[in-house]
């Protein structure tokens, strides 16, 4: 078949953000918006002859029109081989398995993982490079500088191929394999951690809920938690994929997921609840009765990550994003191994975890993961927890209480401010900046401001730098209030407000967290103006 080649011209926008380019699909479905970035990440990115290049998505609307494209368009730049998932659907961390495992030299993995899908709402595409990993920003850059100067994009004329069925086909010389989705995943789960104990806790009463949420994670729960270790039918709720996600937000928070809540704060509550996002790369973790905040989970699951086999020689390091609490950073203190403070996004563990130098790494907003695949990982957190259930046979609740009382406990939560408009948000965090260097020494709800900075990372690997990745205030006794804009979203600003209390052993464990925090919500206020610049005087939503 003949090669077609298309002139285009640049469109504007086209950078992505903290994790990809994620736009409406009104945006996306435009003439040459998907070809546009697609042909750059080709034209820019590393591959040799013979490549192999990995295609899935979260299974939202307008993931197969996109994939349909993206094997003609791989087919008439070179790729020799495209490994896609079935009916077009990889998780985010099965996707980074299938290109380290397969030796691909990237993938595309479609997403816009917790936003809502459908005609109206989101899709989004990111490019992953060789390690599996979210493309450092090097690349993403010059893909968007790419995105800027392009003048035509190449695909085959062929007919769409089939999706739904296993096996090879051939695209105008490529081939194409349309691979199982979950095999190769569950298979990697299976090894790192100890299913026979786990089946055995379930086949002792140990059981759980897990809410896909209507994403990708449905067919991976299915098989791995009800096949594989036994729990019951019905364990996953919301577990067929949908282009809508059923109509709802797949985004496993307090306000998203709230029918798991109301199950693990019911009468009934299983013992174990957790829920996965659009993509399946985050996690939240519900014990009986007892929510564990993902910067807690992290830290948890890395003090008692030698409870699994894959783990059980010891972590390397841990490495948490700038926003997600320090609580990691004292199990990595007790351990002895460093602790690592990133941008927020996944793409900055890469070179941490390809260096050897974290095993484990987290971030606030419901994403932990290992070295075992280079993004986070929804379902290996809840399979580590399970791991660790099994062996330690105590309830969540117990199993938090034991950690605060070695630890201490680092009070925390996220407030939301969404759909701002950009210039008032921008407004804020200027006047803020502006204001970073009078503010130590000046006192708010009586906490006396310690340092204020904005943060700049130096890649400890490469030595590359990032800078403008949120404003710090850091309080005399530990306390911190973090400020910055998403990078995720499509519908104007998005300001994310990240309260951490600090409260040590032989403290007040046991508290509200709204009422350990509320000096430090009103002092946030007071310093960043949120209501005087947004005329918003609650959050929308706090996680
Ligand atoms: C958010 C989270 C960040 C996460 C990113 C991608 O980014 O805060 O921690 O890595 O989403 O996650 P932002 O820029 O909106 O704060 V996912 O599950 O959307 O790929
Ligand atoms: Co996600």
């Amino acid at each position: 078949p003949q090669v077609i080649t298309q002139a285009t011209q640049p469109i504007a926008g086209q950078k992505p953000g903290t994790s990809g380019l994620r736009k409406k699909v009104k945006v996306f479905a435009q003439p040459n918006y998907a070809e546009n970035f697609i042909q750059s990440v080709f034209d820019v990115v590393e591959r040799g002859d013979g490549a192999t290049l990995v295609i899935g998505g979260d299974g939202r609307y307008h993931n197969r029109t996109v994939i349909q494209q993206a094997i003609r368009m791989a087919a008439a730049n070179g790729y020799a081989r495209v490994l896609v998932g079935q009916g077009g659907i990889l998780s985010t961390p099965a996707a980074s398995n299938v290109i380290r495992q397969y030796g691909a030299s990237g993938g595309l993995v479609l997403s816009a993982s917790h936003n809502p899908g459908g005609p109206d709402e989101d899709f989004g595409i990111k490019y992953n490079i060789a390690n599996g990993g979210p493309a450092p920003e090097g690349v993403t850059e010059a893909i968007y500088q790419r995105t800027t100067e392009i003048t035509e994009w190449r695909a085959v004329d062929t007919a769409d191929i089939d999706l739904d069925t296993l096996g090879v086909v051939d695209v105008a010389g490529m081939a194409v394999e349309v691979i199982d989705s979950v095999a190769d995943y569950a298979a990697l789960m299976e090894k790192l951690f100890d299913f026979g104990a786990i089946r055995a806790a379930v086949a002792g009463g140990l059981t759980m809920s897990f809410d896909a949420m209507h994403a990708v994670t449905g067919p991976y729960a299915h098989e791995i938690l009800e096949k594989r270790l036994g729990f019951a039918p019905g364990t996953v709720r919301n577990g067929v994929p949908l282009e809508d996600f059923g109509g709802h937000h797949p985004d496993p928070n307090m306000v998203h997921a709230h029918e798991l809540f109301e199950t693990m704060f019911g009468a009934d509550a299983p013992d174990f609840g957790a829920a996965s996002d659009g993509d399946g790369d985050r996690n939240l973790i519900v014990g009986r009765g007892i929510f564990v905040t993902p910067s807690d989970s992290l830290a948890m699951l890395a003090a008692n990550a030698h409870l699994a086999p894959a783990y059980a020689g010891g972590l390397k390091g841990i490495a948490r994003s700038m926003p997600t609490s320090a609580a990691a950073d004292l199990v990595a203190q007790s351990l002895g191994i460093p602790a690592f403070e990133t941008p927020t996004g996944w793409k900055f563990f890469g070179n941490l975890l390809d260096a050897g130098m974290a095993t484990i790494c987290g971030e606030e907003s419901a994403g932990t993961g290992s070295d075992h695949v280079r993004e986070k990982d929804g379902l290996w957190a809840v399979l580590l927890w399970l791991n660790i259930l099994a062996v330690r046979k105590q309830p969540v609740a117990q199993i938090a209480a034991e950690h605060w009382a070695k630890f201490g406990r680092n009070y925390y939560a996220r407030h939301d401010y969404e759909g701002l408009p950009t210039e008032a948000a921008n407004a804020l965090m200027g006047e803020l900046n502006g204001a970073l260097a009078t503010l130590p020494g000046q006192v708010f709800e009586g906490l006396t401001i310690e340092t204020a900075d904005n943060f700049a990372y130096t890649d400890p690997v490469d030595g590359s730098i990032s800078t403008n990745q949120g404003v710090r205030i850091l309080f005399v006794g530990g306390s911190r209030i973090v400020f910055r804009l998403s990078g995720t979203g499509t519908e104007g600003a998005t300001l994310r407000v990240y309260l951490e209390r600090y409260e040590p052993v032989g403290g007040d464990l046991a508290g509200e967290t709204p009422v350990k925090l509320a000096d430090l919500i009103a002092a946030a206020d007071g310093i960043a103006g949120i209501a005087r610049h947004t005329g918003r005087t609650e959050p929308s939503v706090i996680t």
